[in-house]
């Protein structure tokens, strides 16, 4: 649906946001919701905005992926494993009130009110890549705070090697976790020096608005230098950990998805290069970056390790 022929490009598609939902709003209210009894999703509604900076150093000056892209094609399995079910599903998610319970190796362990989590820390706005091991890419301007702060409220032990992330595992909100199509609930980790990078962000909200549901509301990982499926949605549990911890995609297709999961054109999946990506939006395919362009922050983390191996 937003792979494009040249031809289907509308000039709609390249108006800003406000236009755009002014637009949105019109279809809503008139003849869009006698015409397409269907389409009324959870991205057709207009969600409350958050105060934020705008952060420049860590942003891409790119072209914005349109709101309707990043909120109505989405991967959010315990919604569905077709792109458009999250957005159709996702809004029967009860996200307040929400908890996360901080575990395992670390001084201050507990489970917080995510309001509490929220408190000390001042949200920014950051403009990044996210690009999905299916091969295609969007430009996400992200609202959130860098993981590093929140890790050193809580003061891991010396022990913390890794941080295993939970997302809710709720199937009476969550259809898809009725089918095995991967183990639940969706589990992550990263290693703890990963998980400190600058980089690596907490998102509770996009496009200057509290996060979609389909998108990981209310707080969800974005790790913009690794494949999407890291960037971890809806997120219940913070688990610091001494083990390399299991992780979704690998638990399900080990030989296909590795625990590092670094974008690399280099090194093909097993079914696909990893060369190309098409930008949601776009018709012709672009070169995929190393680290997916972020290499200048993220690459000394991984010196001397051979990266065929630790896919
Ligand atoms: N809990 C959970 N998190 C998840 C997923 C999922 O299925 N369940 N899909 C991942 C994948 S494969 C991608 S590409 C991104 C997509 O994020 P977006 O829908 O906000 O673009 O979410 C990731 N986080
Ligand atoms: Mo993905």
């Amino acid at each position: 649906m937003l792979i494009k022929k040249p031809g289907d490009i509308k000039p709609s598609e390249i108006t800003d946001e406000s236009v755009y939902m002014r637009r949105r709003e019109f279809m809503q209210t008139t003849a869009g919701l006698a015409l397409l009894p269907f389409v009324k999703t959870a991205s057709a509604k207009t969600e409350a905005a958050l105060k934020h900076v705008k952060n420049k150093k860590f942003s891409t000056d790119e072209k914005l992926t349109d709101h309707a892209s990043i909120t109505s094609y989405n991967n959010f399995y315990e919604f569905g494993t077709d792109k458009t079910s999250p957005a159709k599903y996702a809004d029967r998610l009860t996200t307040s009130p929400w908890s996360i319970t901080i575990d395992g190796e670390v001084a201050k362990p507990g489970k917080y009110n995510l309001e509490d989590i929220l408190k000390p820390h001042s949200l920014e706005e950051r403009i990044y890549r996210l690009r999905c091991v299916e091969r295609w890419s969007m430009v996400v301007p992200w609202i959130g705070f860098s993981l590093a702060d929140l890790i050193k409220r809580f003061e891991p032990t010396s022990k913390a090697r890794y941080v295993q992330f939970t997302t809710l595992y709720r199937p009476s909100e969550m259809p898809g976790q009725k089918r095995s199509v991967l183990e639940w609930p969706y589990v992550e980790g990263l290693r703890i020096d990963e998980a400190m990078n600058p980089l690596t962000f907490l998102a509770v909200g996009l496009y200057g608005k509290v996060m979609p549901k389909q998108n990981g509301a209310p707080i969800r990982l974005v790790v913009p230098w690794k494949y999407g499926y890291k960037s971890i949605k809806s997120i219940v549990r913070i688990s610091f950990v001494q083990n390399e911890p299991p992780t979704s995609w690998n638990l399900s297709a080990p030989n296909e998805y590795g625990f590092f999961s670094n974008v690399n054109p280099e090194v093909d999946h097993p079914r696909w290069s990893q060369r190309k990506e098409r930008r949601i939006g776009e018709f012709l395919r672009r070169d995929t970056q190393m680290f997916n362009g972020y290499g200048e922050q993220v690459a000394s983390m991984y010196r001397g390790m051979d990266l065929r191996k630790y896919y």
